[in-house]
């Protein structure tokens, strides 16, 4: 048996779809040269199809820019991505994806390899055929190993982030839940800005009604209340670091290992295997479930995911995984998960929404960021778009966010045009979620929001970015 022009590894068997063996890594060589699918490691992570012997450059400052992709391999000699790889030739796609968090895939020239970080075996899957073909069977065969979860409509989501920013208070949200009456929006999340600090989950001094003051508004308003929380993280200042410098994780030499830079500096990430750690977890949780928010968006969480020498020796991506399951067993079944910059595959089965591209924002490019600093993962429409389009396939293993459309003109400098491409890229992902203050919009504005949110348009694929939508013809290319 082969694969395309591959031959099968050793012990390969034949399942639904494609082929299944279980190695440490498996080659799989004289593909031929063609396109690779590069998969981003978490949300905000680009996922492109490469061309022939395309190799991007280092996002700058290498291995400092632990928030755009997975810093190990921020340096990797070939082409790779995370969990999952494909190589498009003429004759089909070649897929070779891992059924277990903790793997890569690279790109030969002519093949893919692919290995587990921790050098143990791991199932893998294998498939050649239409593009579309062997990334839905990979999606199957995720969902039957990883669970799955996103079965019902994803919640339409009005969220603070893209209108506020961090400007968030109570009298402001407050204004925006009076201003939102009658529109069919199904959860109201708060973002980043109510809390105390990244590490210290209680509210600040714009919110002098407290936490659970603002779920009952929220409910009352009609909507289920969303709270945005980045629960694997910590900047310098919050009490949890100072007070509890032992839960960062550490490396080697026993620094703290730095996260990203956001909110005025580096901030670092937790150690979820450490027992004080999971029991911080615990009573974070339980808190906030108490106030009453039923939708926790939970961002950066790729942090818990990051090179570093853990309490509990296991790896880094399980670890992540076993601290996600936990977070899921406190808040229950029926809390709606929503994973924010978080890695793809360790997420699956346990959450019910995850983002699939990094932010957008109500301006289409990001150029300078893009071009000079090679990262294509910085607030843009266009990098929104990008990205999200090549992770669709994830639908039916859970909703697959594409970041907000926007329907107000003020403060936006998109183009008509993008803003509708945003619009029609909500709608294909089945995920609707807005920002616009309602203060912002114009009667025919808020008409259009409404009719986008109730609308059930027909939507039919023609090719990896092209669909029907109602009818019309919607092409998600960007240009380069
Ligand atoms: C809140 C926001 C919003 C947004 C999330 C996330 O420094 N960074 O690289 C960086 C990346 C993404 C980001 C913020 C900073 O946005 O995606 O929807 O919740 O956090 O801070």
């Amino acid at each position: 048996m082969r694969l395309g022009r591959c031959e099968l590894p050793a012990g390969a068997e034949a399942v639904e779809g494609g082929f299944r063996v279980r190695a440490a890594d498996v080659a799989l060589a004289g593909a031929g040269a063609g396109r690779f699918y590069r998969h981003g490691w978490q949300s905000w992570s680009e996922v492109r199809w490469l061309g022939p012997g395309e190799r991007p450059e280092a996002i700058e400052p290498p291995q400092r820019r632990p928030q755009a992709d997975d810093p190990r391999y921020a340096l990797a000699a070939r082409p790779g991505g995370s969990g999952v790889g494909a190589l498009a030739t003429d004759e089909g796609v070649l897929l070779l994806g891992a059924l277990a968090p903790g793997a890569r895939v690279e790109c030969t020239g002519d093949g893919l390899e692919g290995a587990f970080e921790s050098g143990e075996p791991g199932p893998w899957f294998l498939a050649f055929g239409p593009q579309e073909r062997v990334f839905e069977a990979y999606a199957d065969a995720l969902g039957e190993r990883l669970g799955r979860r996103g079965e019902r409509p994803a919640p339409r989501l009005w969220s603070s982030w893209y209108g506020f920013y961090r400007d968030v208070s109570e009298a402001g949200l407050r204004e925006v839940l009076a201003g939102l009456a009658g529109l069919p929006f199904d959860a109201f999340q708060i973002d980043d800005g109510w809390q105390r600090a990244i590490g210290d989950w209680e509210a600040n001094d714009a919110f002098p009604s407290g936490m659970a003051a603002m779920a009952d508004a929220i409910r009352a308003a009609g909507f289920t209340p969303g709270l945005w929380l980045a629960p694997f993280i910590a900047t310098p200042g919050s009490r949890l670091a100072r007070d509890h410098p032992d839960w960062l994780l550490h490396d080697a030499e026993g620094r703290a290992v730095p996260a990203g830079d956001n909110w005025g500096g580096t901030f670092y990430a937790l150690d979820t295997t450490h027992p004080e750690v999971a029991a911080w977890l615990e009573t974070t949780f339980r808190r906030v479930r108490a106030w009453g928010y039923e939708l926790l968006k939970l961002d950066f969480l790729y942090a818990a995911a990051l090179p570093g020498v853990r309490h509990r020796g296991i790896a880094r991506e399980d670890a992540y995984r076993d601290a996600l399951a936990k977070v899921r067993a406190i808040c229950g079944e029926a809390t709606y998960l929503l994973a924010c910059g978080a890695p793809i595959l360790p997420s699956l089965g346990l959450v019910d929404g995850l983002r699939v591209g990094p932010d957008t924002a109500p301006y289409w490019d990001n150029e300078d960021r893009r071009r000079y600093l090679h990262d294509p993962t910085g607030p843009a429409a266009r990098n929104a778009v990008a990205t999200s389009v090549e992770r669709l396939w994830l639908r039916g293993l859970v909703d697959v966010d594409p970041d907000v459309a926007f329907f107000r003109r003020r403060y936006d400098l998109l183009s008509p045009e993008q803003r509708r491409l945003l619009q029609d890229l909500g709608s294909v992902a089945g995920f609707r979620g807005c920002s616009d203050p309602p203060a912002w919009l114009d009667a025919h504005e808020v008409e259009a929001l409404r009719a986008w949110l109730e609308a059930t348009p027909e939507v039919k694929r023609l090719g990896p970015r092209h669909f029907r939508v109602d009818g019309r013809s919607v092409r998600f290319d960007v240009g380069s």
